[in-house]
């Protein structure tokens, strides 16, 4: 009988092992600032492969549970959650995942250095990083709508970094009624004694266990429609720790995400404050729900990440054929399509979370705010089908063992799928792309940044993928001009696909600065590499009615990111 047992893999440092970061991180801080954040990337990217992992672990083996009742008889709605799952909390508040965001020590770059840290966290968190965006987006609609008080006190508790004083947020969007509509709430707000109160039901309500929420709902008599929706802040518990005036109706038992409690409510009287104002509520909650699209597209490349840094380990120790998976040639080439997925993700959403800062800080132009409204939905859209795609591809490095629930393999491919679901599917998001070009303007201010970008890159050996990507880019600015002012339904059917091809192209032209600076500065080929899988690849996907053929490609019509 054999005595042969495979060793599963392991995870290293994730801030040391991750050579992308690290260049990143050099090509964009400057010397004095990594200086001074490096040695706590360090230190966090060992916990995250240490303590925080284990904890991890342990939330997820312990989920959530609804208990309605006390032994007597009372209703009291309790979400018990593990001990694991709380200690989570009070590490995102000592780490100050959230803090780092408003305390903006680094100025607009502080943002750089809180989704570093999301993204070390993120893949250790068991989807702690979910209520950490939402609380990061509630406190940015806090920042510019709440009242003097609500800053004083709620986004004091969401930005401290004190975990006894911490406080997470829910971000409540989803009704029966509504769902991607939110235009159909159908919560009302009465006001009863000169106070609000809120009577509805919430259908999806993430991190049910935060201590606020932000949400919306409908005057009573106000007009239909989103408009006639405003934004309210809940305060949830009372001082015994009870929900005030909310029933958990159940909590949703879902594919992933598991350690993540997630309910439907009843709000019957819940207590409610106005944020900025009757009516517009779409517009002003969009002020959260962009800050946690950036956050999704994060976690997006965060997963896909600790699915590639488990597939290499995994490829030195496996033995198959008389040698390691790392020396078979068709691994390698499957693990490098995997690398560079991940690198055009990673290059993406790292360049939306600089604008977020210098936008934040008033340091950003009108045409970078345009192309930071552009730029948050195409990342969102197109990291989330990235990460599911990387997550299936890498799972299947494993072999059988990346489908047994117990090797923790699977849970990578379930909690990718989520991404593309909540804070907007991919085709709402597409369409938000169309809104971004026409309310906002944003496709000349894209155009410029991507050729100004391109204008940059100077290494000859990369030339020819700059003419390309320029090509790309002057079909882009044709498809643009065929659809301009036009809302007809050809235009919203070739909305995913155009949506992809601003994404390919503008992620083709970071892989080119990247590469470039690369080779200029340390005559490292590796991203060159990269540059040319995701160019040799295509940029621009074919429309409905347009035709089907991807440039630079084969004829395989329209295609999945990471097919
Ligand atoms: C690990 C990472 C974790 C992430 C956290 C996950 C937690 C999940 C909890 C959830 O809540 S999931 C639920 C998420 N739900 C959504 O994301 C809603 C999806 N649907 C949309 O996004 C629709 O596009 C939308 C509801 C916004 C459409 O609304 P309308 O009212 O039909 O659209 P309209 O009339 O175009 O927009 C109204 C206003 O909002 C307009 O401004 P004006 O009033 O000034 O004209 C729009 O320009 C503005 N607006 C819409 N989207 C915007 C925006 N402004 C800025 N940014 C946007 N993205």
């Amino acid at each position: 009988m054999s005595e042969f047992f495979q060793s599963g893999p392991e995870l290293g440092n994730q801030y040391l092992d991750d050579a992308l970061l690290r260049a990143y991180l050099r090509r964009t801080l400057p010397p004095a600032v990594l200086a001074e954040l490096e040695p706590d990337f360090r230190r966090l990217g060992a916990r995250v492969a240490g303590d925080i992992l284990a904890l991890a672990e342990a939330a997820e083996a312990e989920p959530p549970r609804h208990v309605p009742f006390d032994p007597w008889g009372r209703r009291i709605d309790d979400i018990a959650t593990s001990d694991a799952w709380r200690a989570l909390d009070r590490i995102a508040a000592e780490e100050g995942l959230v803090a780092i965001g408003y305390e903006r020590t680094h100025g607009a770059l502080s943002r750089v250095d809180q989704f570093v840290r999301m993204y070390l966290f993120g893949p250790s968190s068991a989807t702690y990083n979910c209520p950490l965006a939402m609380s990061d987006g509630a406190a940015r609609a806090l920042e510019l709508y709440g009242s003097d008080e609500l800053r004083a006190t709620a986004l004091q508790r969401l930005t401290t970094r004190d975990p006894d004083r911490f406080w997470t947020s829910g971000q409540w969007m989803t009704e029966r009624t509504g769902g991607s509509d939110v235009s159909g709430t159908s919560t009302i707000a009465r006001c009863e004694r000169g106070a609000y109160r809120l009577y509805g039901t919430k259908w999806f309500t993430s991190a049910t266990t935060a201590q606020m929420a932000m949400t919306l709902a409908r005057i009573e008599g106000a007009g239909p429609g989103s408009r006639g929706l405003s934004l309210f802040y809940l305060d949830l518990r009372d001082t015994a720790g009870q929900l005030r005036g909310i029933r958990v109706n159940r909590l949703k038992d879902k594919l992933g995400t598991r350690a993540l409690p997630t309910a439907e409510l009843t709000l019957d009287g819940t207590p409610a404050q106005l944020v900025g104002g009757e009516g517009d509520g779409v517009r002003k909650i969009a002020s959260l729900f962009n800050i946690t699209r950036i956050h999704n597209a994060c976690a997006a490349v965060a997963g896909m990440r600790r699915a590639i840094a488990l597939a290499r380990d995994y490829a030195r120790k496996r033995i198959v054929f008389g040698r390691p998976l790392a020396e078979q040639p068709l691994h390698v080439e499957t693990l490098a399509e995997l690398e560079t997925e991940h690198a055009a993700a990673f290059l993406l959403v790292f360049r939306v979370v600089e604008l977020l800062g210098r936008s934040e800080c008033r340091e950003a132009s009108p045409d970078e705010l345009a192309l930071l409204r552009l730029l948050t939905p195409i990342a969102k859209l197109y990291t989330a089908k990235q990460a599911v795609a990387v997550a299936s591809e890498a799972l299947e490095a494993f072999g059988g063992a990346g489908y047994i629930e117990d090797t923790g393999l699977p849970r990578l491919l379930r909690d990718a799928q989520v991404l593309s679901i909540w804070e907007g599917t991919t085709n709402v998001l597409s369409l938000d792309v169309l809104r971004a070009i026409e309310k906002d303007g944003a496709f000349d201010p894209f155009m410029a940044d991507l050729n100004a970008r391109l204008d940059r890159v100077c290494a000859p050996r990369l030339a020819a993928m700059v003419d390309d990507v320029r090509a790309s880019g002057r079909r882009l600015a044709a498809q643009h001009g065929d659809a301009a002012g036009r809302e007809d339904d050809a235009t919203q059917a070739g909305a995913r696909a155009f949506a992809y091809s601003l994404a390919r192209t503008y992620m083709a032209s970071l892989l080119l600065e990247h590469a470039d600076w690369e080779l200029t500065e340390h005559a490292n080929e590796h991203a060159v590499a990269a540059a040319e899988r995701w160019c040799a690849r295509g940029m621009v996907v074919g429309m409905p009615g347009r035709g089907r053929r991807v440039e630079g490609g084969t004829d395989r019509g329209q295609h999945l990111p990471g097919e």
